[in-house]
């Protein structure tokens, strides 16, 4: 093709640039031509809808620039990122891009009219998820290598483990009849170049895609592309690759844990031949990269200026706007305790979904002593890929998704003046230790020794938004002692007979002598919140939230569940679904007196069916109901464990749109998905649902 797109003779590379900036765009439905330079075709769209799938494999916050005809915007908010960030040079391309954004659900920060060598630093470094690069090349020289000068530059916007595409056809066409393959190309035209910009020759690949470009295409003629695919190591990484100029086919790395953004450390290894040491020196490397991810994704910043976040959750069902899913990683065994004498369940699997070794709890529960420590790596691998493909759901539906600290190493003996505990548990329940209540968020006392210190996963997300909700009150009830005398021990040993006469008094194994409570054990309606009498939460701790938040106008109901023998947490049992609907679980009534409330104010009750899989895992303390566990994410939205198909059929009848996902992974960490969340917005007011109190 003629290569010299419109008279640049006798200008400067700015001058070029400026008159590129002020020039008519012609478009039409297939084409987009800038000074009679064609910039882009319809034909490119699947060719596009590639380069963007790239882009936006870790999804979160994806750069690209040249906007051109938004064919490739568009397949970026179909894919639906958490950020999208455009820049464009051309004035009249970028008023397009302006009703473009007004046409967009998900959020799109663009930067211009300004060449991308004016506008790029006004990105973070590490901050970037995906780059997609297809920018013109206005200064004609620079035909074949603009893309590397845009590169070197954009690596450092990358977080590691972010991933670089791009596009060059009007490049790529004219080379291609240099070379044999697409591969020669690549290797030496775009390789060096792309090591020179600091990429290691092992994070760089390609793959090829078919294209149908109309015969008379004056830029490309193949029918097959390239799309570049470049990957931002760990440093250990590209310490091992340094000097590397010699390029042999190389395996991508794997792709990262997309929804946390965490690349975890099995997928690395694998990925790679590493001597122990470089293994170990990987392994702290992944421990820093997981913090940074963290902190990336709390602050949640977009061009270095905090997004106005808020934290605001009156209700279980106002639509979800960020929410904290938990890890399973360094996950233990609760230790037996006075508020807890874990047992394996007889009834349970080795393997939580098919019931094909059921027998294993029996086996386990006669031969061996209940387990202490850390879980297998294969448990907590099996429970982080349910809790990440949950994150992603999540993400998908434009929910902004918060990890706690998974670096946190739960497998240490605590010691305090009151109590010693063997080892800790885990983060992968944020619903129990932390609860958003309004604008307060607001850390529970919490009841058992060895979840003392859990809140701590999550201070550096609470303290982010801290600093940046000016209106969040940072609340946390007064630590108990844990000291022996503030249990009764000896309810354990009471017969199922015994505790069955004596359901009435409500007495379990915690004492009144200090308020304790879990937040799971109180949901949210609005102005009031009911709060559940149980093993985990005494009426001293009910009495501390009524007189901690009725100043804040917000009326605290104690509920009880006599036929439930041993109680904890209220979301097996009492879930709110909308305003005038909750589910409620057919073994638990609740005490007529308490539910007068909610019948005075004309809500309806609807009983959980059975749970479609009742088998525990056997190392599960959660009741078979978390069938009934559900996470609520607008008042039309319903997300179900994937077997309970029974649930789901309920809900649908009631008018949910219900969301599946496999969770049973997930259990014996110490619940289900309403469990292994904390709502940190919904899109929700202090309503008053119970206008009638009286
Ligand atoms: O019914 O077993 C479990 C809730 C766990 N957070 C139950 C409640």
């Amino acid at each position: 093709m003629n290569c010299d797109p419109g008279n640049q003779k006798g200008l400067n590379d700015r001058e070029k640039r400026q008159k590129w900036a002020i020039s008519e765009a012609v478009v039409n439905s297939d084409r987009l031509d800038i000074n009679n330079y064609p910039v882009m075709q319809r034909w490119e769209t699947p060719f596009m809808m590639e380069l963007a799938k790239v882009a936006c494999e870790n999804r979160g916050r994806v750069l690209e620039v040249g906007f051109g005809m938004g064919i490739s915007a568009r397949a970026i908010q179909q894919l639906q990122v958490q950020e999208h960030i455009i820049l464009e040079a051309n004035k009249s391309v970028f008023d397009k891009l302006q009703t473009f954004i007004s046409s967009c659900n998900h959020p799109i920060v663009a930067h211009g009219p300004a060449f991308w060598q004016d506008s790029i630093d006004l990105i973070q470094d590490e901050s970037l998820d995906g780059i997609l690069y297809d920018a013109y090349p206005v200064v004609w020289d620079e035909q074949h290598t603009h893309q590397f000068d845009f590169i070197a530059k954009a690596y450092k916007k990358m977080l590691p483990g972010g991933i670089l595409t791009y596009c060059n056809l009007t490049s790529f066409g004219v080379l291609r009849g240099r070379y044999d393959t697409w591969e020669t190309l690549f290797n030496e035209t775009q390789l060096p170049q792309l090591i020179k910009c600091g990429i290691p020759s092992t994070c760089i690949n390609f793959k090829i895609v078919s294209v149908s470009p109309p015969p008379d295409c004056e830029y490309y003629n193949y029918d097959t592309a390239i799309v570049p695919i470049c990957r931002k190591p760990f440093s250990a990484l590209s310490d091992t690759s340094k000097g590397d100029e010699q390029v042999t086919k190389v395996p991508l790395l794997p792709p990262a844990s997309a929804s946390a953004g965490i690349l975890r450390a099995t997928n690395k290894i694998s990925a790679l031949k590493m001597t122990a040491s470089e293994i170990s020196k990987a392994e702290q490397e992944l421990q820093t990269l997981k913090k940074q991810v963290m902190r990336k994704t709390s602050l949640w910043s977009v061009d270095g200026k905090p997004v106005t976040r808020r934290v605001n959750a009156w209700t279980q069902w106002g639509n979800l706007k960020e929410v904290v899913v938990g890890v399973a990683d360094n996950g233990c065994f609760i230790p037996t305790q006075p508020a807890c004498h874990p047992s394996v369940n007889r009834e349970g699997g080795s393997n939580t979904t098919h019931k094909s070794s059921a027998d294993a709890g029996s086996v386990i529960s006669d031969e061996l002593p209940w387990p202490k420590g850390r879980k297998k790596q294969a448990k907590i691998d099996a429970a982080n890929a349910q809790l990440d493909n949950l994150a992603k759901v999540l993400e998908q539906r434009g929910i902004r998704v918060l990890r706690p600290d998974p670096s946190i190493n739960w497998d240490r003996e605590i010691k305090t003046p009151f109590f010693t505990a063997e080892n800790q548990f885990c983060c992968v329940c944020g619903r129990d230790s932390v609860i958003t209540i309004g604008n307060i968020i607001l850390e529970a006392t919490m009841s058992r020794r060895d979840r003392y210190f859990e809140v701590m996963a999550f201070r550096d997300i609470i303290s982010e938004l801290h600093k940046s909700d000016k209106n969040m009150l940072w609340k946390a009830a007064p630590k108990p002692t844990m000291r022996d005398g503030m249990y009764r021990e000896e309810w354990w040993d009471l017969d199922l007979e015994t505790r069955y006469k004596r359901m009435h008094d409500f007495t379990f194994c915690v004492s009144e002598d200090e308020p304790v409570f879990d937040a799971a054990d109180i949901t949210r309606c609005g102005k009031d919140i009911f709060v559940q009498l149980s093993m985990t939460c005494n009426r001293a701790g009910i009495e501390w939230l009524r007189r901690e938040l009725s100043p804040h106008g917000i009326r605290v109901h104690m509920v009880r569940f006599p036929y439930d023998l041993a109680p904890s947490h209220l979301d097996c049992t009492f879930v709110p679904l909308r305003p005038g609907l909750v589910l409620t679980n057919p073994d638990r009534p609740c005490m007529e007196e308490d539910l007068k409330l909610l019948r005075k104010n004309g809500w309806r009750f609807i009983e959980a069916p059975p749970p479609v899989n009742s088998v525990r895992p056997w190392a599960s303390q959660s009741s078979k109901w978390l069938s009934m566990n559900v996470l609520v994410i607008g008042p039309h939205t319903v997300v179900v464990e994937a077997e309970e198909t029974s649930m789901k059929q309920l809900l649908e009848n009631e008018g949910f749109e219900v969301i599946s996902v496999p969770f049973r992974d997930v259990y014996e960490f110490g619940g289900g998905l309403h469990c292994a969340t904390w709502d940190i917005e919904r899109d929700d007011r202090m309503d008053d649902f119970f206008p009638n109190q009286h």
